[in-house]
């Protein structure tokens, strides 16, 4: 699926006007990438790039939106793997899938980044109230509703909404 165009084996295709052989890029793009993102963060993924072919290749990139690139055009050695960074900041609890479409002279791939957003980032066991969750703070393991909240520190860490006076 990440490859739309296949490229032309034949010599016609890969050969100069004196029968030599034309050095060929030859991409090997990932189909599919997961990203796992924090909410209203810019959170960065890699889509993975393999040149197995004989020729330096000038790759250009375009990104479907909510995603946003890092480089639009990069080369990649013969035998040479290299990236694309996307990003994604979500303002919201949600999951997309996005695609970035890589081009190499007539050859084009597409690789599918699926993207959600971390609901308990803090890895505490519960998640972000934003998300529906009960953890008030989803940045600090010690605060969510099973923790005890000690008197009088300014910080509400068992998620009642109140820290009590001693
Ligand atoms: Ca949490
Ligand atoms: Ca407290
Ligand atoms: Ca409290």
């Amino acid at each position: 699926m990440g490859r739309l165009l296949a490229v032309p084996l034949v010599c016609a295709a890969s050969c100069d006007a004196g029968g030599l052989a034309v050095p060929v890029p030859n991409l090997v793009v990932a189909d599919e990438v997961w990203l796992e993102a924090i909410f209203d963060t810019t959170t960065y993924v890699e889509v993975p790039i393999t040149n197995t072919g004989s020729g330096e290749a000038v790759v250009s990139v375009t990104v479907e939106p909510p995603l946003i690139l890092s480089v639009d055009e990069l080369t990649i050695a013969p035998d040479d793997s290299s990236g694309v960074l996307v990003a994604w900041h979500p303002s919201a609890f949600r999951s997309i899938s996005a695609s970035v479409v890589l081009s190499s002279g007539a050859d084009r791939y597409e690789a599918v980044v699926r993207a959600s957003v971390l609901e308990d980032v803090d890895g505490d066991g519960y998640r972000d109230e934003r998300a529906g969750g009960l953890d008030c703070d989803d940045s600090r393991p010690g605060v969510n509703p099973d923790a005890d909240d000690d008197c009088g520190d300014g910080v509400d860490a068992d998620c009642d909404g109140i820290d009590p006076a001693c």
